[in-house]
């Protein structure tokens, strides 16, 4: 059943967690080994971490591997499952296994148990009793939870670990990151599991929270680096611009643009503040044990999301380092300028397609691919175009000669049709066009042939309209 309106079923949830926590638990001693897939973010990389530290705790052996949505699951795990299926092994999907249309007819074959903790909404509407035996699945979206608001996967991931282990309280700076990775917020707006989890790990002081000025991508940076290659907010006429023109402002501030952003006084702050009129304060989080950009729980979740496209195994290991590495580093600060860059650009000067309810953008030449999502989610999170129109942002990929496509709304838009988002109509869309993908409310992501791009562009507002 899925809710629309009203309250959350909390009840309900938390049974079907307690069901899981126990069916895994019982089952675990006749496990030989347990497989986790999780997804290729910030989220989805903490999420493993978590599920590596409760089986370790556990004593059970593991192996995992990072799905990134570019094949089918079909496809994906023909390459993981052995030829003989065997029920001494588990599988734990975190971050990700929300498309049952694709996952219960393998499942279906199988005599592995699998086990769904995930946050992204479900692609079909089959009642529970229709899900096989060797399935356990727990999605809070189901019972009217917001999967970006409510509920990280990390967050999900870490209320199932903690069922099993409690010491995994330990391993909640994780958490925080995959918090900071899939909300984009300040910690003060966290709501529902994710404010309350962030909440009991303030409390036992396995991070640290702090009040200030808000400018995600750049906090751990100068003055000038801050306001530059802030991508939350982005701020106009400043962000991605040149040296000059920012440290020019600063002059007339009589700020040093070389002074640590974290460190700029009230009053200071209050200059910028009035200058460019933004009005970002809020609370962020620094985990104790990380130095440098690592301590900043968003920076750090920016690097992994970064990292997962450029050097996933990199992705996988920073982690669980406290300093970042020389590499890590250079590429980091060439994705924020770029991005900064890119959201400038995006803002200004690119042409576009436009529809009753609908914005493409095609990007290909001018913005690299592996910046696509993210300039597509910033520019929407910010409200840079038409925040009441959907954002296709994307291009042809080389490599698979097929258009790859970022889709997002705002949360404004969300509110104009009830909550009927991205993943809605990328549900429509692949029904008609076919296509791989999927995705939240606010944004997803669909690879398309030419020839279904073509009939997509003249057709979306349709789809749009009926993607119910
Ligand atoms: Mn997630």
């Amino acid at each position: 059943m899925i809710y629309m309106d009203g309250a959350p079923d909390n009840k309900k949830f938390l049974e079907d967690l307690n069901n899981g926590v126990n069916k895994f638990s019982d089952l675990s001693d006749g496990f030989s080994k347990v497989v986790s897939i999780s997804h290729n973010d910030a989220d989805g990389i903490s999420c493993l971490h978590l599920m590596q530290n409760l089986l370790y705790k556990m004593n059970i052996n593991y192996d995992y591997f990072i799905y990134n949505r570019s094949v089918s699951w079909e496809d994906y795990l023909k390459g993981i499952l052995s030829k003989r299926s065997s029920n001494k092994i588990a599988f734990v999907f975190t971050d990700v296994g929300s498309n049952l249309m694709e996952l219960i007819p393998i499942i279906k074959k199988r005599e592995e148990e699998f086990f769904i903790l995930d946050h992204h909404e479900v692609d079909s509407n089959l009642h529970r009793d229709e899900y096989p035996e060797n399935l356990t699945f727990i999605n809070p979206t189901i019972y009217g939870f917001d999967g970006l608001d409510h509920i990280a996967g990390a967050t999900l991931s870490y209320l199932f670990a903690k069922k099993i282990k409690p010491q995994i309280i330990k391993q909640g700076w994780l958490t925080i990151i995959g918090i900071a990775g899939d909300s984009l917020k300040p910690m003060n707006e966290l709501k529902s599991f994710n404010q309350e989890v962030y909440q009991e790990l303030l409390n036992e002081n396995i991070f640290e929270e702090k009040e200030g000025l808000i400018l995600f991508g750049g906090m751990h940076d100068t003055v000038k680096n801050g306001l530059k290659y802030s991508i939350l907010p982005f701020i106009k006429g400043l962000g991605g611009e040149n040296e000059i023109k920012i440290n020019s402002l600063l002059d007339k501030l009589q700020i040093n643009p070389n002074k640590d952003f974290v460190k700029l006084n009230e009053i200071e702050i209050q200059k910028i503040q009035q200058e460019v009129q933004f009005n970002s304060i809020g609370r962020y989080a620094l985990l104790h044990q990380k130095q440098g950009i690592l301590k900043f729980a968003f920076e750090h979740a920016l690097l992994l999301n970064i990292l997962c496209f450029k050097n996933i195994s990199a992705a996988v290991s920073i982690i669980q380092l406290n300093k970042i590495t020389r590499y890590a580093n250079e590429i980091y600060m060439d994705y924020v300028s770029d991005l900064a860059k890119n959201l400038r650009i995006l803002s200004n000067e690119l042409p576009r397609y436009e529809t009753k309810k609908a914005i493409f953008i095609d990007v290909k030449g001018k913005i690299p691919p592996s910046n696509w999502s993210d300039t597509a989610s910033f520019s929407t999170v910010n409200e840079l175009l038409n925040p009441s129109k959907i954002l296709l942002l994307g291009g042809l990929e080389r490599k698979s000669q097929t258009i790859k496509l970022s889709i997002r709304c705002t949360r404004k838009y969300l509110r104009e049709t009830n909550g009927i988002g991205v993943n809605k109509i990328i549900s429509r869309i692949k029904k008609d066009l076919g296509g791989t993908g999927g995705g939240h409310k606010l944004a997803g992501g669909i690879r398309l042939s030419k020839a279904s791009y073509k009939r997509l562009k003249e057709n979306i507002d349709e789809y749009i309209q009926n993607s119910i």
